[in-house]
């Protein structure tokens, strides 16, 4: 099952992409071991969620199209943003994978969202602390995940708006839901 993923997966990503992957799959191991989540599913999820991604914006679109994904103004000028729906779909319609949790895991994983599930969160965090991200702050970063989860995420949702803003780029509804949703769970 999960060579026979590897493989179509190795056909449709770059090499870095496909290395990042199984970074991501590699993380995501060591940190669902400390929940209770079936962990060959989050192998499938962490080496299927970035899928879509070497889609260009054009096929994004025609694909979101295509699976009937709802595009909002946001998505529609910034196309990359939807890698993660459409390549949920192409887990579900190309490589057969029905499960729920790893949809939802690929679907939200750029964005998150408010009422994450642990498991989406594990994928969400792995694919930010995989080894070949260097950006400032990481290594932190890398360190929070084991010791305090949820103030990890935290600080990789404050990251990734970080580099937003920075950019003069449109924040996702989905991104400011998931931000608040984190700070009141942690009372704030
Ligand atoms: O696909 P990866 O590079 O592995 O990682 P990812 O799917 O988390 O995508 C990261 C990119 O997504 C990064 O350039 C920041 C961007 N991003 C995340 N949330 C938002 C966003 N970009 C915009 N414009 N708005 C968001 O809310
Ligand atoms: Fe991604
Ligand atoms: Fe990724």
């Amino acid at each position: 099952m999960i060579d026979k993923i590897k493989q179509k997966l190795k056909e449709m990503l770059s090499e870095k992409r496909y290395i990042h992957s199984i970074n991501v799959l590699d993380v995501a191991m060591e940190l669902g071991k400390n929940f209770a989540v079936d962990l060959e599913k989050i192998k499938i999820a962490a080496l299927l969620h970035d899928c879509a991604k070497n889609l260009s914006d054009d096929e994004l679109l025609n694909k979101a199209h295509e699976y009937g994904i709802i595009v909002d103004e946001i998505q529609k000028r910034q196309p990359f943003l939807l890698h993660g729906p459409v390549g949920a779909y192409i887990s579900k319609f190309e490589f057969g994978i029905e499960d729920k949790d790893i949809f939802n895991a690929i679907y939200y994983h750029t964005t998150g969202r408010k009422d994450m599930t642990i498991f989406e969160e594990i994928i969400y965090l792995a694919d930010f602390i995989s080894i070949d991200r260097n950006f400032e702050g990481v290594e932190e970063i890398r360190k929070k995940a084991y010791e305090n989860f949820e103030e990890a995420l935290l600080l990789s949702c404050n990251s990734t708006l970080n580099y937003v803003i920075n950019r003069n780029l449109p924040i996702h509804p989905l991104t400011i839901e998931f931000r608040n949703w984190l700070l009141m769970k942690g009372g704030k």
